[in-house]
């Protein structure tokens, strides 16, 4: 029976933290009044103390504790990341670690046990006040997700998790957590040993105080002290450690060619740490993290994750639209494109009709689904039963049968304006007045595609990015007639299947392919000048690209490359027209690796293997020339951001903000430059103008800068005043 403690322990309604106390357990219960998450700020951390207090003066008749949450979908978030933007001094980040840590380590101490009850994400700070528990109980919900993603901030965790987490799970897995960033449901997490128990969300509570009181009766044990055996005590082994921490810097610079300062210095606080006390250990987490708080990298990361939240959060529609809900959807074209969008959307709870013209053609795209979607699933250890409910939710059929109730219809046929428009028509004649009608296209105007439709008003781009269930974006494309409620529906749809959407004019290659082309055409111009493949390659992910643009020509396939090269140039002809590089690849049979055969050489397993020189005299370059690394850097680099500003300039983009989404998430622009309306806030426009008006006299009229940016660099105005 739920009975108070004294008028004083239960914490007004408005506080963040309450506390009951029932049947001798305390139940520290979590809901920051007007956040839409749990997040450690200022008062969380004064609340919390007021209730350790209470905890520590003893009486009261409290055996345990139980931390839960009242807010749907989280525990704790982590740390308030809006307060990393008041961080002046490395000092500052420092004080906000150590006050993070003094926290928890008072929370550990406590004498009585405690157990974290997760529902929702707890994610960095919040992961890391469940490890200052003594035992943690999640759920099963889809919801709940662990993890320590600081370093995707450019950050480490402050509050004690690079200390607690190797202590519990060992070195190795506990690097494999905090260099990716990975968050784990609740039964992954239960197997990587962070977790106790799994349970269902509704009897959450009760479990954690059957827990609570059996912890307290000595009848269950600590989490850790039943774990000796473990993996983690072999890693103590001569050599082993070293082994590891060398192992996994390797990965780092492979990854991100020294460019991300938080994860090697990660695994220095975690080399030096691990033979110290804990406080110790804490002692160099603080002093790191402060460091690294202040980088310009963690500035850009941080700005990505504000940039990207606020796309997913909001459309731009007029107040008051309202999107359509999105249970069913129909998707016109089995390929590889169609199966992977068929997958995402039934991953996330959406039935899904999957078309195409023939049987064998559909059903080869429903296996292509299911077998992904049961990889998936297994990574997440889920149920066989909850595997067969996903797998279910994907119907392959040859007809245009139940297209009626369809809340969206993907066409994802090839790409092609004539086909495109007998599909659309023949979609029109099988769907309801309510349904959106979605082109998965990534060069033809939807203007284009609209003028087929009888219904306009319902045609929209739907821009998947390939493969469709890594790629965080989708870019949804309006043309001038685009209803409202279908762009408003179409964003809640991409949210919904877990994409950042971002929503653009149409415009020859939207936004993504606008920004990409230049570069790609300039690329091309290099080859022609005589750089080498690697040294193209080089200078770009040297950058930050996670692949160089001559090995992006191969991923994507130079015949489609070449085609898309020719729509744009005709758009802009003053600065995309390619040189001939591409058409004398495609013309000798060339089509990267799809046929084992581009820019570079293929292994029978279809690896690259290395730069095939014969393109050299096939593109007439005799001799190779060695260009500065920095200016190539700044010929690729500038040619797409200038090509961002002009988006923005012509209203092509509805922000900068959301340039910085789409060229990061869709086209690899270095995350840590933040974007290239970031990056160019960061260096200046002045700066980029100097360097673009440089590059114009020596290469011509394309590198001329954008007229936003001239005005930018006159009026030293900034794309993001507010930082
Ligand atoms: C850290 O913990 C450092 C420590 O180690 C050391 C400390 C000393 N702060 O994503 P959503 C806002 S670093 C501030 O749409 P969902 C978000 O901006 C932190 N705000 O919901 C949005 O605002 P708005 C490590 C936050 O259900 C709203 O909440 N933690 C924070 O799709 C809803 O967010 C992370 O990196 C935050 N920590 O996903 C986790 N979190 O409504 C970051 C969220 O104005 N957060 N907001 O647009 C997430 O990954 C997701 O938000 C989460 C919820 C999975 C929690």
């Amino acid at each position: 029976m739920a009975t108070t403690l004294t008028e004083t322990e239960t914490v007004a309604a408005a506080a963040p933290v309450r506390m009951d106390v029932e049947d001798g357990i305390a139940i520290i219960r979590l809901n920051q009044p007007g956040k839409p998450v749990n997040v450690i700020s200022a008062e969380l951390v004064e609340a919390m103390h007021d209730i350790l207090a209470r905890l520590e003066g003893g009486g009261e008749g409290v055996r345990a504790a139980v931390i839960i949450s009242e807010k749907k979908g989280t525990w704790i978030a982590g740390a308030d990341i809006e307060q990393f933007k008041d961080f002046r001094t490395a000092a500052d980040g420092e004080h906000a670690s150590r006050e993070g840590q003094k926290l928890l380590t008072r929370l550990e101490r406590l004498v009585m046990p405690t157990v974290a009850a997760i529902d929702g994400a707890a994610l960095g700070g919040g992961l890391e006040t469940a490890l200052a528990c003594t035992y943690r109980i999640a759920t099963d919900s889809s919801k709940t997700k662990l993890g320590l993603p600081e370093v995707q901030l450019g950050i480490i965790p402050g509050a004690g998790g690079t200390a607690r987490l190797p202590r519990l799970i060992g070195l190795a897995a506990s690097l494999d957590l905090m260099l990716t960033g990975k968050q784990l449901e609740g039964r992954r997490a239960k197997s990587a040993g962070i977790v106790d128990e799994v349970v269902p969300a509704p009897v959450l509570l009760r479990e954690a105080k059957r827990a609570a009181l059996d912890l307290a009766n000595g009848k269950l044990k600590p989490s850790g002290a039943r774990r000796r055996g473990s993996p983690k005590f072999a890693e103590n082994l001569p050599g082993l450690r070293g082994f590891i921490l060398r192992k996994a810097r390797q990965g780092v610079m492979s990854k991100t060619h020294g460019l991300y300062p938080a994860p090697l210095k990660l695994l220095e606080v975690i080399d030096r740490g691990l033979d110290k006390p804990v406080d110790a250990a804490l002692e160099l987490e603080a002093k790191a993290f402060g460091e690294l708080a202040v980088t310009q990298e963690a500035r850009s990361l941080v700005h990505l994750f504000f940039a990207s939240t606020a796309a997913k959060n909001s459309a731009p529609v007029p107040e008051g639209t309202k999107p359509k809900d999105v249970d069913h959807i129909a998707v016109v074209g089995a390929g590889f494109m169609g199966a992977g969008i068929a997958t995402v959307s039934a991953e996330s709870g959406i039935t899904v009709r999957l078309k195409d013209m023939k049987h064998e053609a559909a059903a080869k795209g429903l296996r292509t689904a299911r077998e992904t979607l049961v990889k998936r699933a297994r990574r997440k250890k889920l149920k066989p039963f909850q595997i067969t409910a996903i797998t279910d939710r994907v119907e392959a059929t040859a007809e245009y049968t139940g297209f009626h109730t369809a809340d969206v219809v993907v066409e994802a046929v090839f790409e092609e304006l004539s086909l495109k428009h007998s599909v659309i028509r023949e979609i029109e004649a099988h769907i309801g007045e309510g349904t959106v009608l979605g082109s998965n296209t990534s060069t033809i105007p939807i203007t284009q595609l609209a003028a087929a439709s009888s219904r306009p008003e319902h045609v929209i781009g739907l821009h998947f990015f390939s493969p469709v269930d890594k790629m965080p974006l989708l870019e949804i494309i309006t043309h001038a007639g685009t209803a409202d409620w279908v762009t408003a529906t179409s964003h809640a749809y991409g949210k919904k299947i877990g994409k950042t959407p971002i929503v653009v004019n149409d415009s020859p290659g939207f936004f993504a392919n606008r920004i990409l082309t230049p570069y790609m055409a300039e690329a091309a111009t290099l080859l022609e000048e005589g750089v080498s493949i690697e040294d193209l390659d080089r200078a770009m992910t040297g950058w930050g690209y996670p692949v160089g643009p001559v090995t992006l020509y191969d991923e994507v396939g130079l015949d489609v490359a070449h085609k898309a090269g020719k729509i744009m140039a005709e758009a802009f002809a003053d600065r995309m027209t390619p040189s001939t590089v591409i058409d004398r690849m495609v013309a000798d049979g060339r089509l990267g690796r799809k046929n084992g055969k581009g820019f570079f050489k293929y292994g029978s397993d279809g690896k690259k293997t290395e730069a095939d020189e014969s393109v050299y005299a096939l593109i007439g370059v005799p001799q190779r020339k060695s260009m500065d690394r920095a200016e190539i850097q700044d010929r690729l680099g500038l040619m797409m951001v200038n090509e961002a500003v002009r988006t923005l300039e012509e209203g092509v983009l509805h922000s900068a903000r959301d340039g910085d989404v789409g060229a990061v998430m869709g086209i690899g622009f270095p995350p840590f430059r933040g974007g290239p309306f970031w990056y160019v806030d960061t260096v200046g426009a002045a700066n980029v103008v100097e360097r673009l008006r440089a590059l114009e006299q020596k290469h011509g009229k394309r590198f001329a800068p954008a007229k936003m940016l001239v005005d930018y660099a006159a009026d030293g105005k900034k794309f993001f005043p507010e930082g």
